[in-house]
């Protein structure tokens, strides 16, 4: 990638042949935006096309071509961290369906000047989706009022997949720990920015059902997002009380008291 971009979009995909070389073609139109495509080896040959424009766009574009087990998850950690290598200050994570209109990108940006991330937000201002039934919607609402009420995170759209990161931030993020590998991910990650102190905003958008090809929603994928916030909550607790333990060996240890940290056994 050139060296002096201002925003990288990291754009997963998985058989989007019928909008990835107009969503690419899209993002640049953008000055200063550079296209980072994490294909997961789409047989409908969604590699090769945006290879094409790669080809054609010498550094603003660039593919990721993943072998092995596919899912969203695993796609995004391989990309934000490719992404984290060039020096772009801010990382943008979006859909290749046309769900996510590239002409919010310089709103999220500006959004990003007092922020470390920013979500693109279905929820801001009551409910922004288009072409969405009744039972998708419904579906999306329980879905972040169970997220939001589990692990105390307070964004209205948890679930959006359309965010921008102040790359310092997201760098301090330990993407190697997340576990999801499909759509889950978008909480843990959300969640690991609410521990690590993230200032988090959301920008209003206006989500449109996808334009062409196929939803890649399993019910695997949604088993996990079903399981991934209680997931989380368990660890937070886990380490919170590791923490109360160490802190009491810390006041233990500085009252000069005498401290095993082994079994009963090697106490004695
Ligand atoms: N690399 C990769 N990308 C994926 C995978 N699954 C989905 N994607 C991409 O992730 C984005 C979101 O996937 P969608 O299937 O649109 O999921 P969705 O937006 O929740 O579902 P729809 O509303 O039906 O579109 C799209 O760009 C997909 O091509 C995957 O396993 N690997
Ligand atoms: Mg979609």
């Amino acid at each position: 990638m050139h060296p002096g971009l201002d925003a990288v979009v990291v754009l997963p995909t998985y058989n989007e042949s019928q909008n990835v070389r107009s969503i690419i073609e899209r993002l640049l139109q953008l000055p200063g935006v550079g296209v980072l495509v994490v294909d997961d080896g789409s047989p409908d040959g969604t590699g090769d096309i945006a290879d094409d424009l790669a080809h054609a766009t010498p550094g603003r574009v660039d593919v990721i071509h993943r072998t092995g087990p596919r899912g969203l998850g695993r796609s995004y950690v391989e990309g934000l961290q490719r992404a984290l290598t060039i020096d772009a200050p801010a990382i943008i994570q979006m859909d290749a369906d046309w769900s996510h209109d590239p002409a919010y990108v310089p709103s999220l940006l500006e959004a990003l000047e007092t922020h470390d991330l920013v979500i693109g937000s279905r929820y801001v201002q009551g409910v922004s989706v288009v072409n969405w039934p009744l039972r998708r919607i419904l579906l999306s609402a329980f879905a972040n009022r169970y997220i939001r009420g589990i692990t105390g995170l307070r964004a209205h759209d948890c679930t959006s997949g359309y965010r921008c990161w102040r790359r310092t931030a997201l760098a301090r993020l330990p993407l190697h720990s997340v576990r999801s590998e499909g759509y889950a991910f978008l909480v843990e990650l959300l969640f690991q920015a609410h521990a690590n102190g993230c200032h988090i905003g959301e920008v209003p958008i206006i989500f449109i059902e996808r334009r062409a090809g196929a939803s890649k929603i399993s019910r695997r994928v949604l088993l996990e997002s079903l399981a991934t916030p209680w997931r989380l909550r368990v660890q937070r607790a886990a380490r919170r009380i590791g923490s109360t333990f160490r802190r009491a060996d810390d006041v233990a240890r500085a009252n000069g008291a005498r401290v095993t940290t082994g079994t009963v056994n090697d106490a004695g």
